[in-house]
This record gives structure tokens, sequence and C-alpha cells, in this order.
């Protein structure tokens, strides 16, 4: 159980393991790289993708600077290693092992005869690449997209696969924030947060859905100490206790680190069962409509369907939300107080919200709570869902989206001069279906480890296998790497902190953060390998060789000078004009949000109450499928991994030292079995199409409700159902997994 005694978030904790990444023989470069992290004459972080403070001295934090060091790494991934190690011996390895083996240097191909990769000159493989695409009808290729590539990458990556002819254009955004674009589309019409930084000064309450910033945004926490300082009321709905979010030492304070102070972090904590958040939202709602303290000229003015929403509040009953929730009565009264009691709220999610069943629904419940108290559109207050890679929300701007806009095409046909196609594409889940049953027979990823981060690993990966062609474009060896088609690439690509010549010209990239600030970042360090292409040539060599004569644009010539990119995409995404002037102002500039602005882009022109029932307990379904008792598991990241990369087996703020394979359990849930901790088990997810395991993990009890069990991915993605996804945005709902457990 975690101890009140419990060291604060950050610390000298932090200030150690910050200093113990840095490789000894490749000192001075790191410590050079690290001071101009999110630095106006540096690189944005590739870590998450929360803002920059304007004028803050350091602006990277613990996490960061692992991203960092791993990227800036002295090992190196050679044509030797891959002479040395056959594709079945290093599937063997683990995540952590692969990562540490360091940079890609050199586009290599899969030979299947000696099961090994061999090196490959750029142009074979722009050719190989170019033949298995013309080769097959557009729609039967998927083009897939990871968070961290730049804006001009992107943008020429989607131009290209529409050029070829299909919208399969699946990304991370699929597997993360996807239900939250959705939700608040429909209900305040955009797809975006609608908060910035500076609403952090002036937010009364700040209320915290299902995220672990601590571990996963580092720098946010910089922002809830300074409003906890001021008194700004934090609180936080989360089934675990998780330390960043009870107290935070900052190592950028010397007075609080010398005094060994700390501040705390959550008002209140709130720790509801995992899935509760549906029902803890209706009840803030019937707590202010019953108090009387809904803002009802707001309402009337701005909104629609609140008539509807009131009426399926009034009829839905305290103890009902409270037996959904797994808060009691008087915790969520006390929560609605909270509510009704703040001026500005800022309501801020994660993953926690986001990976369910039901999370399009829950979204847009929280945002029906905002509403009735007037919470958008004012200072403080606020829809902030937490993006999590640094240029996700990017990504999508410029039309990394299997369901583009009709109006983004018509743009992008006009500019360019052809027709996109108009069809939508696939997503992530329909990616995979799509490969498993032969309707997809290329399979490219610009960045990421899809083999990895994607659920139902087992059938997943069976579909990989049966590409014709698997295309990796990456900085760092991954699992994706070794699940390959019949033909198979690795095209290693330049990172974030490398300096990026064409033509003997530095050249910048631009990126968006989750608070739609959009600026520059260059690279401070010569590449980790002169056989290194930057991303955007990648792409536009790719484009060139596949397109030729039916090729829209230029690719090569755009890439000669990225404000040649830019140009064109100030020619086609809305809020880009003049790109390239205003990028260069200090700090870049805001695309600024319509909701923010009581601008309701939906289709009465007015923000949208949205009602939604509570859904029936998932596992009360799947009782008759088994006789073992149910438990709902969900799957997070620790204090050392960036998504499937494993930096480290340590879990510093939940006291995992050295090992991955834990589940968090409540000691009560342990007792009822007779276990004791440490007890070994395996995992079995129960499903309506069958069964899913993993075995051998370690019970660690811990604060956590009965009933509610927590474990790291990608670990625990074989356990994940392809079916198992979220009603109308597709996301995995890998925070739900229905499973039980049995002792080896
Ligand atoms: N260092 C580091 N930084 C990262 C990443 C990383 O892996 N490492 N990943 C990046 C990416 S892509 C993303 S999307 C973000 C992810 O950032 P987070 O959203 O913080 O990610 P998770 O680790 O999945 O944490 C989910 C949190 O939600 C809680 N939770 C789970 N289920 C429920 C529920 O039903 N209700 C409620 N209220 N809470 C619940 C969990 O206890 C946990 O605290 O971070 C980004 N930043
Ligand atoms: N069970 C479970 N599954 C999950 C989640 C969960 O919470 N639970 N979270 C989901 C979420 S939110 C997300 S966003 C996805 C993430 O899914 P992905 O984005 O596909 O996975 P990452 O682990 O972030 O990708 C890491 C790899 O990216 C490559 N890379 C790093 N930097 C660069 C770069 O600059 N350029 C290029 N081209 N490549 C680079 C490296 O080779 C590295 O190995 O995972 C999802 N999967
Ligand atoms: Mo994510």
């Amino acid at each position: 159980m975690s101890k009140p005694t419990s060291p604060p978030a950050g610390g000298w904790g932090a200030l150690k393991t910050t200093l113990q990444r840095i490789e000894p023989g490749n000192a001075r470069i790191t410590l050079k790289a690290l001071i101009r992290a999110n630095q106006p004459e540096g690189f944005d972080c590739p870590g998450c993708a929360w803002p920059d403070k304007p004028s803050a001295a350091i602006q990277f934090c613990e996490n960061g600077a692992k991203a960092i060091t791993h990227e800036i790494t002295a090992n190196r991934v050679t044509r030797e290693f891959f002479a040395t190690h056959t594709v079945s011996e290093l599937n063997t390895w683990d995540d952590y092992a692969l990562e540490q083996q360091g940079r890609l240097t050199e586009p290599m191909r899969f030979d299947a005869a000696s099961d090994r990769y061999l090196p490959i000159s750029w142009d074979d493989a722009f050719a190989l690449i170019a033949r298995h695409l013309n080769a097959i009808t557009p729609d039967e290729a998927l083009f897939y997209t990871s968070g961290r590539t730049g804006n001009e990458t992107a943008f020429l990556y989607q131009l290209f696969v529409r050029a070829y002819g299909t919208n399969n254009l699946p990304d991370c955004s699929n597997m993360c924030h996807e239900p939250s674009g959705r939700a608040l589309t429909a209900s305040i019409g955009t797809g975006k947060g609608t908060v910035t930084l500076a609403d952090f000064e002036a937010a009364e309450a700040i209320f915290i859905f299902g995220q672990n910033p601590g571990t996963n945004h580092p720098r946010m926490l910089g922002e809830l100490r300074e409003a906890a300082r001021r008194g700004c009321r934090i609180v936080v709905f989360n089934p675990l206790r998780e330390r960043g979010l009870i107290s935070f030492q900052d190592p950028k304070s010397p007075a609080e680190m010398l005094a060994g102070g700390a501040t705390a972090i959550a008002t209140r904590y709130f720790q509801p069962r995992i899935g509760g958040d549906l029902a803890i939202a209706k009840a803030l709602i019937k707590h202010v409509l019953e108090t009387g303290s809904d803002d009802a000229e707001f309402i009337a003015r701005h909104t629609d369907g609140f008539a509807e929403l009131a009426a399926d509040i009034t009829a839905t009953g305290w103890d009902e939300l409270a037996e959904h929730s797994g808060l009691s009565v008087a915790e969520l009264q006390e929560a609605g107080a909270l509510y009704a009691a703040s001026h500005a709220t800022m309501f801020t999610w994660g993953m926690g919200i986001t990976q369910h069943a039901d999370s399009v629904a829950t979204i847009q419940m929280l945002c029906n709570a905002l509403l009735v108290r007037g919470n958008i559109g004012k200072p403080g207050a606020g829809a902030c869902p937490v993006r999590g890679h640094s240029n996700v929300q990017g990504d999508r701007t410029m039309g990394i989206n299997e369901r583009p806009s009709a109006a983004f095409l018509a743009k992008l046909g006009e500019a360019c001069g052809f027709t996109p196609p108009q069809a939508h594409g696939h997503s992530v889940v329909e990616a995979i279906t799509a490969m498993a049953r032969d309707r997809a027979k290329v399979f490219i990823a610009l960045g990421g480890n899809f083999a990895a981060a994607t659920p139902d690993t087992v059938a997943t990966q069976t579909a990989l296998r049966r590409q014709a062609l698997t295309v990796q474009i990456s900085t760092k060896l991954n699992r994706s790497h070794l699940i390959v088609g019949q033909d198979a690439l690795i095209l290693p690509c330049l990172g974030r902190t490398e300096i990026d010549l064409q033509d003997g010209v530095p050249q910048q990239i631009t990126v968006e953060d989750s608070m739609s600030m959009v600026h520059l970042t260059r690279g401070v360090k010569p590449p980790a390998s002169e056989q290194m292409l930057a991303e955007p040539v990648i792409v536009a060599r790719m484009a060139a060789a596949t397109l030729v004569e039916r090729s829209p644009v230029d690719f090569i010539a755009l890439t000669r000078d990225y404000d040649r990119i830019r140009d064109l995409i100030a020619a086609v995404v809305p809020g880009f004009t003049d790109f390239n002037q205003r990028v260069r102002e200090p700090g870049g500039f805001y695309l600024g949000n319509s909701a923010r602005e009581l601008d309701w882009r939906t289709q009465s022109g007015k923000a949208r109450f949205v009602v939604h029932p509570l859904s029936a307990p998932l596992l009360t379904r799947l009782a008759a499928l088994t006789d073992e008792p149910l438990y709902t598991l969900m799957t997070v990241r620790s204090h050392d991994q960036y998504n499937t990369t494993v930096y480290d087996l340590n879990d510093r703020y939940r006291d995992i030292k050295g090992e991955r394979r834990v589940v968090f359990i409540h000691p009560d849930d342990l007792a009822t079995r007779g276990w004791q901790a440490g007890q070994r088990i395996d995992l079995v997810s129960v499903w309506f199409d069958g069964e899913r395991s993993v075995s051998d993990f370690r019970l660690q009890p811990y604060d956590i409700p009965p009933g509610s069990l927590a474990a790291y991915f990608p670990e625990t993605n074989p356990l994940v159902p392809l079916a198992h996804h979220a009603i109308d945005a597709q996301t995995p709902a890998s925070k739900a997994i229905p499973v039980y457990l049995v002792a080896r």
C-alpha cells in the first residue's frame, strides 16, 4: 500500500535519474542537447505534447531527458549486428534488450533464406516499395503514422498516400485521443482542447480524470504545483493512487529542493472503480442541477438539448451513480460541491478516460458537465485532453486522418491539382482486420511500433506476417522490425535532435503541441550515421519512385528547402496563412480554438448537450462465459518507458524495481483468494470470441479498488481483444480488459 510517508514526485530522485541517464562517453554532447530542449533556438522535446512555458530556463523533465538521451545514445545497430543475429533469435529478446542496441544506421532488407537483414541501397529500397505498391490496388496498402513525425513530413506523407489513391492512414491517435476528437467535435464543434497554459494560472479548480502526469507529462506538475500554491483546488479521479498527483518537489526550485519541502497537489483524491467516470460526470451534473448552481444564462445562449439532459439526469438515482462509479453517494456529492463552488474549472484527461468502450459517451458527459456551469470560453476554464506524442495533434492537423473531411480533400486537390480519393480509409483496428483477411498486402509505418503497441498481439502479428511487404521508417530497433512480411525493409531516419542538412542548409521542422501552439524545431547534433535520411526526404523519395509521371507535385524539389513544404501547407490547411513568417516569431503562433471564442461550429451553431445512458457492466455480461471470478485490468505506463520503448525496468513512483511483469491488486482481493503478496499468476482475458492469456506475472498489493487490477503494456497487449474498443471511435479498450487469474 502507498504509505503517507512516500517521498514526493520529482525532487532529488528525478534529478538523480536524469543524470544517471547520461552515457559517460557521450556526456558533453548530451548535456549540450539537453540545455537546448524546448528552447527557441533548439529542438522540441520528442517526449510528450505538453506545451513550452515562455521564458523558462530549463525546459526538459526527467522523462524528457530519457527520451532525448535514448535518441542521442552512442550505441549503433549496424550491418554486422544483423549479420550476427537472425530475426528469429532477435524475436526472443525482450523490448528492453532491443531498445538498448541503439540507433539504426543504414537501410536493411529482410532475407527470408538466411532469416537475416542484409544491407540494401536507398535507391533499391525505394524501387522495391514502388514495385510492391504498383502491383496492388491502392486500398490494399496501409500507411501508419506515429506521433513524433513533424508537420512537414506528415503533410507530404498524406499527400503521397492520397495521390497514390487511398485514405488508409491509420495512426497512433486511433489508439489514444481519437474518442476525445470525436466527442468534442460533435459537442462543441472542435476536436481539440480549449485551454492554453495561461488558463492554469486562472483556474479556481482543476479536475484531473484518468491521467498520470507525474510519469507521462512531468512538466504539467509544474503548472499544477503553481496552481496548488495559489489555492486552486485540484481534484483527482483515479483508481490508483499515483504519487505524482499527491505531492511534488520541483527539481527546478532550489528552495524546495534544499529545504526538502514539497507541494501537495491533490486537494481531494477520489478512487473510483475502473470505468466509473461516466457515472461521475453525471453525478457532477446532478449535484449542479439539484443545488441550482447551473449557469442558466450560458445554457440559454450557447447550448441546445438541455431539457433532454436534465430529464435524463433527474431520472438517474444517486444510488445507481454510486454503484456504477464505485464511489459512495457522499463522495459523489462532495465532488459535486467542489465543482459547484468553483467559478472557473478546467477538466483534464488522459488514457484512463479514452481507452474504454464508452469513452466517447464519457467525454461528452464531461463536456456536458463543463457546459452546465458555463466552463468553456472563459479564463481558467475549459476542456483539456492531454495529448501523448509530441506532434500527434499536428499530424492530424496536417491531414493524417483515415476519415478526412470533404473540405480538406477539396482544398488539397485544388492546391495540388489532383482528385483525392473520397472513401474513408482504415483505422488501426480496421487495418489489422484488413491484413488478417488478406484485404491489405503492403504495410508501411512512419515511426512507431505497430506490432507491439496494438491490441490482440498474437492476431495482429499473424496478420502482419501475411503482408507481401512491411516497411518501418524508424530511429530505434523494435519489435515491428522483427515481425516481417514476405519482404521487409528497415529505413533509418534522423531524429528530432539531429541536424538536417538539405543542399548544405540546416532545415527546421514544425510541431503543434497539446494546446495548439505551432513552433519550429531544429536539430542540434550531427546525425547518428551518414547513411540515414531525414523523414521528409524518405517520404518524398518513396512518393517520387511510386508515382513517377502521375505525381501531382515535385516531391523532391519540395524537400530541398522545407519552407517550400510550408508554403504548400499554408495553401491547404486552415489557420496556416503566412506559415513561414508567423512560425518564425519567438514561440511560434497559436492556432486558435473556435469553442474558446464561444463560436460553436456544430450543425445547430450551438454547443450540444448529448444524453448517454449508463452502460450495463461488462463483467456481468461476460460472467456467463466462465466460472472464474472476473476482474477489470487496466494497462498503464511505468515511469521508465515511453509507450513500447522500455528505458529501464523500474517504476520508482510505484515502488517497483527491476521487473515489469507485475499485477497491482487490492490486498482484500489477495486475501479472498488465500494468496500472498508475490504470488505468481497467469492472466486470462475473457471475450465473446474466446480467451487470451499471458503468463508469469507477480501479484503486488496496492492501493487500488477491489476488483480493479493494473499492469504494464505492451506485455499485456496479447490480452486485449481486437473487437473490444470504443464505440464510435475504435480505440482499443486497453483500460478495461476483463480477466481472471490462475495461480502458477
Ligand atoms: N514518460 C512517458 N511519457 C509519455 C508516454 C510514455 O509512455 N512515457 N506516453 C505518451 C502518450 S502516447 C500518451 S497517450 C500519454 C499517456 O498519458 P496517461 O494518460 O497518463 O497514460 P497511462 O499511463 O495510460 O495512465 C492512465 C492513468 O489513468 C488511470 N486510469 C485507468 N483507468 C481509469 C479509469 O477507468 N478511470 C480513471 N479515472 N482513471 C483511470 C490510471 O490509473 C493511470 O493513472 O503520455 C505521453 N507521455
Ligand atoms: N495496452 C495498451 N496499449 C497501448 C496503450 C495503452 O495505454 N495500453 N497506449 C496506446 C497509445 S496512447 C499510443 S499513442 C500507442 C503508441 O504507439 P506507437 O506510436 O506505434 O509506438 P511507440 O512505442 O511510441 O513507438 C516507438 C518507436 O518509434 C520509433 N521512433 C522514435 N522516434 C522516432 C522519430 O523521430 N521518427 C521515426 N520515424 N520513428 C521514431 C522508434 O523506432 C521507436 O521504437 O500505443 C497504444 N497502445
Ligand atoms: Mo498516446
